[in-house]
């Protein structure tokens, strides 16, 4: 009955207030998986202008890029504690991760249409510290 009220609130909340077609929540721990610091969802897959939004469910967390297709701007990290929204048009593998926490594996990938591409290019790019190499792979292999 719980779960049928939170499905229901969700619903709810998320056709009048998101305008995002996907929302990540940024977490100090997944209350499914019980991992701590990470993004709800390490693997987000959308169409080529879909937006996605991270609210900041827990507080000390942001959205910090660090690779993306060929052509792609990396913008600044975002602020701490605040939610952000993202438009990703050019489709391809993009990987981001939580300025403070990124040594401890808080990264995710995003991909774009379905464009795996440039995967040679996110393998490689700079993480911070094994267990982001680690996940970074393990997020790669999934594809
Ligand atoms: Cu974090």
């Amino acid at each position: 009955m719980k779960k049928l009220f939170l499905a229901f609130v969700f619903a709810v909340f998320s056709s009048s207030t998101f305008a995002a077609d996907l929302t990540i929540e940024m977490l100090n721990k997944n209350p499914e998986t019980k991992k701590r610091m990470v993004y709800s969802q390490e693997v987000a897959k959308i169409d080529a202008g879909q937006t996605i939004e991270w609210v900041p469910t827990d507080k000390g967390h942001n959205v910090e890029m660090l690779a993306g297709p060929s052509g792609y701007e990396l913008p600044k990290k975002t602020k701490m504690n605040k939610p952000v929204t993202m438009t990703f048009t050019v489709p391809g593998i993009y990987l981001y991760q939580c300025s403070p926490h990124a040594a401890m594996g808080m990264i995710g990938l995003i991909v774009v249409g379905g464009d795996t591409s440039n995967m040679d290019a996110i393998k490689s790019a700079k993480v911070s510290g094994g267990k982001s190499k680690k996940k970074r792979d393990k997020l790669l292999g999934s594809l």
